[in-house]
């Protein structure tokens, strides 16, 4: 609890497995807040997740002073704005309004387009379209390699896309890096984060990983495979083969 302020997060059963649920997580310690993590599980979730997300009924839910904010990102910008109080860590989104612009565009873009075709690289069975999966990751890698390159213009090349702090656009996408690692693993395609296509995200990649207060939330990419294989597979009809 900070301050007098009451803040739960409902959370996964597996740690660090969900990458929206890190999400909120990597916001909350950069913000240097604590909280209650209320764990859910997706056969038998509470009914405060029910009440608190009764559209979706999914996590992260943050429950702040007991009014509940859904949807990792807006989770994200809520702790910005409603707990941006000095002590409470630096900014998470850029000051500048068209820099906060570009960082939205760019989260919502890996939010709805890049980690859905990383995981569906997973998902297709079909040689051809698990090819345009891999594709359509890989583009997006360009892309943000560009914007990395973009933020980084200055004479001397600032550590993350927030500059020198991890920013809104850092959780944003720090929060797969974990995912990016297994999906290729388990696909048996090397490093989707590869330094000789994208030599900027990778060294990038590699800050975040290492970053403080982030590092203690990453999971092991060998407990994330297990969670895949074991928990998700069976989920998507998926048989194991081994690589
Ligand atoms: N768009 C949501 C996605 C949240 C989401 O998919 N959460 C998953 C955990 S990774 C969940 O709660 N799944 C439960 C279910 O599908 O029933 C966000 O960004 O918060």
């Amino acid at each position: 609890m900070a301050g007098g302020e009451e803040l739960k997060l409902l959370g996964w059963w597996a740690p660090g497995v969900s990458p929206y649920v890190l999400r909120a997580q990597m916001a909350l310690a950069v913000k240097g807040l604590s909280y209650e993590y209320l764990p859910e599980d997706r056969w038998c979730k509470s009914d405060l997740l029910i009440a608190s997300n009764p559209v979706y009924k999914k996590v992260p839910v943050l429950i702040h002073n007991g009014k509940p904010i859904c949807e990792s990102l807006l989770i994200v910008e809520y702790l910005d704005d409603a707990l941006g109080l000095p002590g409470n860590g630096k900014p998470i989104l850029p000051a500048d309004p068209y820099s906060r612009a570009l960082a939205r565009f760019w989260a919502a873009y890996a939010n709805d387009k890049l980690f859905p075709s990383c995981a569906g690289i997973l998902k297709t069975v079909k040689q051809e379209e698990r090819a345009g999966k891999v594709e359509e990751t890989l583009s997006g890698l360009r892309h943000l390699e560009a914007i990395l390159a973009e933020c980084s213009k200055g004479e001397v090349e600032a550590p993350f896309f927030g500059g020198d702090d991890i920013g809104f656009l850092d959780i944003a996408l720090g929060c797969y890096l974990p995912w990016f690692e297994a999906v290729g693993r388990l696909a048996g395609l090397g490093p989707i984060v590869d330094p000789a296509r994208t030599p900027k995200l990778a060294a990038w990649a590699e800050r975040f990983r290492v970053a403080e207060p982030v590092k203690a939330l990453l999971p092991g990419v060998d407990e994330l495979e297990e969670y895949i294989t074991k928990v998700l597979y069976p989920k998507w009809n998926i048989a194991v083969t081994s690589n």
